[in-house]
């Protein structure tokens, strides 16, 4: 029951299931975090473990995904409910070139907004010439990238670098599953986190606010 049945729904594909179950939680007063953390994300380690032991396809991680973003959608309002009414900063994101994971940046992306952030989603799949003209038109404080691939992680580097090459004064930001403070530092990020929430604090911090 709880928070354990919206995993099982997540696990069963059962996009309505989970909509309807995530609004019966919000109506019993369960803590939105672990709605997310304990329901809807834990569930989607689970998929991708049965994908790697080849239970799961390409099909029902992206009816998983499909079920998960209805949950997100139904917790969205209060995911982004506002803590601050001045702007903090401008934040330009996106997950990069090749990837085409995106549940994790609309996460960090939602929760940055709902503390105080102007976001400017970019989108999947973004090259390292759109981060750095979007950095420029923008005139973003951050540029924040997600990464899913291993394949795909090198990829912000190429942008840490040409952000420096193009002399632009914006803070770089780095996360996503196989992303580490390891390999953040090694590539030059000013900031990295393991999660949205830490996302925030992170962006916070690299602003001084
Ligand atoms: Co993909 N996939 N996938 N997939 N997929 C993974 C990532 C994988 C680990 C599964 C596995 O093998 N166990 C594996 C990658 C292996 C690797 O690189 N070593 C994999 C693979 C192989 C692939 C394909 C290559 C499969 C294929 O086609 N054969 C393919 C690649 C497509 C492409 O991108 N070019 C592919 C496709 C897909 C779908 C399209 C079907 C779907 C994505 C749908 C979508 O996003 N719209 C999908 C899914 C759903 C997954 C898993 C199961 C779940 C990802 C997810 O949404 N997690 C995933 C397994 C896994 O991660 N355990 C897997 C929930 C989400 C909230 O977490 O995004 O990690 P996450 O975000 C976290 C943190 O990482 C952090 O905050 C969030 C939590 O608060 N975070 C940041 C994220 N970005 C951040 C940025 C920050 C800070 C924190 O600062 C800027």
């Amino acid at each position: 029951m709880g928070v354990q049945s919206i995993f099982d729904a997540v696990i069963s594909l059962d996009s309505d299931k989970v909509v309807e179950l995530v609004k019966e939680e919000i109506g019993k007063g369960t803590d939105v975090s672990s709605i997310l953390e304990q329901g809807l994300i834990a569930a989607m380690d689970e998929v991708g473990k049965r994908f790697s032991e080849g239970q799961f396809f390409v099909p029902e991680m992206l009816l998983a995904a499909q079920a998960m973003k209805a949950g997100i959608d139904v917790l969205r309002p209060y995911l982004i409910r506002s803590d601050s009414k001045s702007k903090k900063g401008t934040v330009v994101i996106g997950t990069v070139k090749g990837d085409l994971h995106d549940i994790g940046k609309n996460l960090v992306a939602m929760m940055l907004e709902g503390a105080g952030f102007e976001v400017h989603d970019l989108g999947v799949d973004v090259d390292t010439d759109t981060f750095v003209n979007a950095a420029k038109e923008k005139n973003a404080d951050i540029v924040a990238m997600s990464a899913l691939l291993t394949t795909t992680m090198p990829t912000m580097e190429e942008v840490i670098k040409a952000i420096k090459e193009n002399q632009l004064k914006c803070k770089t930001m780095v996360g996503g599953a196989p992303v580490t403070q390891a390999f953040a530092s090694r590539i030059g990020a000013d900031g990295y986190s393991e999660d949205a929430p830490g996302a925030v604090e992170k962006a916070r911090e690299l602003l001084g606010l």
